[in-house]
């Protein structure tokens, strides 16, 4: 009997150390974790398995469809944005094939069961585009269908990633005599910037948001990379796992889309920098603008609509800014270096 499991791609990032605690904490299911890098001794024991191996390892994923019965496949192994601009090819490589062959393994998976293999994938606020700061200024909270004319690597493979789930659940071999359907079941959440208070980011652009704060509470001097009027969305770590979990959870007869937009609170890089400065008065951050960044920054939008998401599948943020700040990320953050 191949033992049942959801397969954790990424597990050693900032999402993979949520989500595996929450899973292990909470659900009664086995995790086949897989990353490049070592997996935290803390979550191993969490994990029925933990693998150090590529996503561009086809041998090695073609064992685990041998091996393991996968039920439902987290992928959230990816390059982000700033890195993937000092190497877009490598980016397009890990972002995009490797997504490739996970859906591949998603298919033989569905074969092999004879039932759906949901498939959750994490996407970005970097698919977007907005041309020019006034617009972005200008516009209200942008829906999943506008302006999306991504300018990083890392947006045009997030994008590209969200049409090959849409292709391999709906079209999949389409001309194929003896065309079956993939047995994808494909989920997307569009997400903001993401701040943990137990991890902090690699190779993102919207990371000054954490940066600052952990760099306040361990007494380290921080240079923010973008304008003090800067404004993004953002969300806790912990309602990002919530976000994948409803989704997961969601009746798929429920779901108009295949993507969809989910975020919590939208601060300012001076409001960002107000909060940290209240609750780390000794901090020492100045703003010094790194042109190229910010330009990456000026094109995502100040804030998304995710109404689909709330009507569809009764998405609800649980940390509002106030909640996300003072209950969750400043007690946990003083806790962490003090
Ligand atoms: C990044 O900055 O690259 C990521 C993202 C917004 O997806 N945090």
């Amino acid at each position: 009997m191949r033992k049942e499991v959801v397969l954790i791609t990424g597990a050693n990032g900032e999402i993979g150390h949520g989500l595996i605690s929450h899973i292990a904490e909470k659900e009664k299911t086995h995790v086949l974790a897989l990353d490049v890098m070592p997996l935290d001794e803390s979550l191993r024991p969490m994990c029925e398995r933990f693998i150090q191996g590529d996503i561009l390892d086809q041998m090695l994923l073609g064992r685990l469809v041998a091996e393991y019965e996968i039920r439902t496949i987290y992928h959230l192994a990816s390059i982000l944005s700033t890195k993937a601009e000092y190497n877009p090819e490598t980016a397009h490589k890990v972002n995009v094939e490797g997504t490739l062959n996970l859906l591949r393994l998603a298919v033989e998976q569905a074969t092999w069961q004879g039932k759906p293999v949901k498939f959750l994938y994490p996407s970005s606020i970097a698919v977007y585009g907005i041309p020019d700061l006034q617009t972005k200024n200008s516009s209200n909270k942008i829906n999943e269908e506008m302006w999306c004319q991504p300018t990083t690597m890392y947006g045009c493979n997030k994008l590209y990633c969200e049409q090959l789930g849409r292709y391999y659940t709906k079209y999949y071999r389409q001309l194929a005599a003896d065309r079956n359907s993939s047995g994808i079941d494909f989920r997307a959440l569009r997400f903001p910037g993401l701040i943990s208070a137990i991890t902090t980011p690699t190779g993102g652009t919207s990371d000054y948001g954490p940066e600052m704060l952990h760099h306040a509470a361990m007494g380290k001097k921080y240079r923010c990379f973008v304008r003090p009027d800067t404004r993004l969305p953002f969300m806790v770590m912990p309602d990002a796992i919530k976000a994948l979990l409803d989704l997961e959870k969601a009746d798929k007869g429920d779901l108009s889309k295949l993507v969809y937009n989910v975020t919590s609170f939208n601060p300012s890089a001076q409001e960002f920098y107000n909060i940290v400065i209240e609750a780390f008065p000794n901090a020492e951050i100045s703003f010094e603008p790194d042109i190229a960044r910010q330009g990456i920054v000026d094109t995502w939008p100040a804030d998304v609509d995710d109404t689909s998401a709330k009507n569809d599948w009764g998405w609800n943020p649980e940390f509002d800014q106030d909640r996300a700040f003072y209950e969750y990320l400043i007690p946990a953050v003083k806790a962490r270096y003090t």
